[in-house]
């Protein structure tokens, strides 16, 4: 029998704890594949955020450093400069990166340090119970908009990869979605860039991926897809927003 793809080896086989149809079980077998792939198990350091998100650290055979709230950026900052030869992972959620943690993930970016993030964009706070995220877009309901996020008041959802691109010390930047194969595939090459832009001493690289959250958006995983086709997509365009080889 030919082996077209095996479980990676860097990633447990047990069953995750995230819901049917959650974005972050297809992330997690990226990063897999991608840690298999670059062989950096051995020297990588995940620094774990809150959220949904933060169970990554029960599926990945890496070192991990748990962070308060939206502070893994600065975390992610202080073991790479005291181990420089090591790989530092941010893995964040948009309550994470862009609520709490929006200060760190700035300064970071700013600073230029060389560390690789993957930012899954859910619009929503999953784990918390689907409440109202930087990300939630005009009109979406929430547990904390239960009329649906209005401008005035709730503000325009902020768009991540934009606003860092206008930092000049940002290196790499990439929305990419995993609402179909296609995109998977494209997630997967970004995910891979942002970890070899690391290797490479290249910089602050981050890859945004739009994920699904059927338990907080309240619908089925085949309407999540939709909602990111029909409605995340239009408000977060996919693509390179920065690229400094
Ligand atoms: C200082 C602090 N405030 C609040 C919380 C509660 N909390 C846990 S998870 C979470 C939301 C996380 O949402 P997000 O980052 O979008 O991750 P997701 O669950 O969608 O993956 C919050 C507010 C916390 N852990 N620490
Ligand atoms: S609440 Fe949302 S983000 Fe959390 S595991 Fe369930 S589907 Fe995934």
């Amino acid at each position: 029998m030919n082996i077209i793809k095996a479980q990676p080896k860097s990633i447990t086989t047990e069953s995750t704890k995230y819901c049917p149809g959650c974005g972050h079980g297809i992330i997690l077998r990226l990063i897999g594949e991608a840690i298999d792939e670059l062989g950096i198990r051995e020297k990588m350091i995940l620094t774990a955020p809150v959220g949904c998100a933060v169970v990554l650290y029960d599926y990945i055979f890496c070192d991990v450093v748990e962070c308060a709230h939206g502070r893994a950026p600065a975390v992610g900052t202080a073991i790479k400069r005291v181990h420089p030869d090591k790989f530092v992972l941010i893995y964040q959620g948009d309550g994470d990166l862009a609520a709490i943690g929006m200060a760190e993930i700035i300064h970071a970016a700013n600073r230029g340090e060389n560390m690789s993030v993957i930012f899954v964009n859910n619009a929503t706070y999953g784990m918390t119970g689907g409440q109202m995220a930087p990300t939630t877009l005009i009109g979406q309901k929430t547990t904390t908009s239960p009329s649906g996020r209005t401008i005035k008041g709730m503000g325009k959802p902020i768009r991540v990869c934009e606003l860092l691109a206008t930092l000049e010390e940002t290196k790499y930047l990439e929305r990419t979605s995993i609402n179909s194969v296609r995109n998977i595939n494209k997630t997967k090459a970004a995910i891979r860039k942002v970890f070899q832009n690391q290797l490479n001493g290249i910089g602050f690289s981050m890859v945004e991926i739009l994920s699904m959250c059927p338990v907080g958006w309240k619908v089925s995983p085949v309407e999540a897809i939709q909602f990111i086709e029909e409605q995340m997509i239009n408000y977060f365009p996919l693509g390179v927003y920065k690229n400094v080889e």
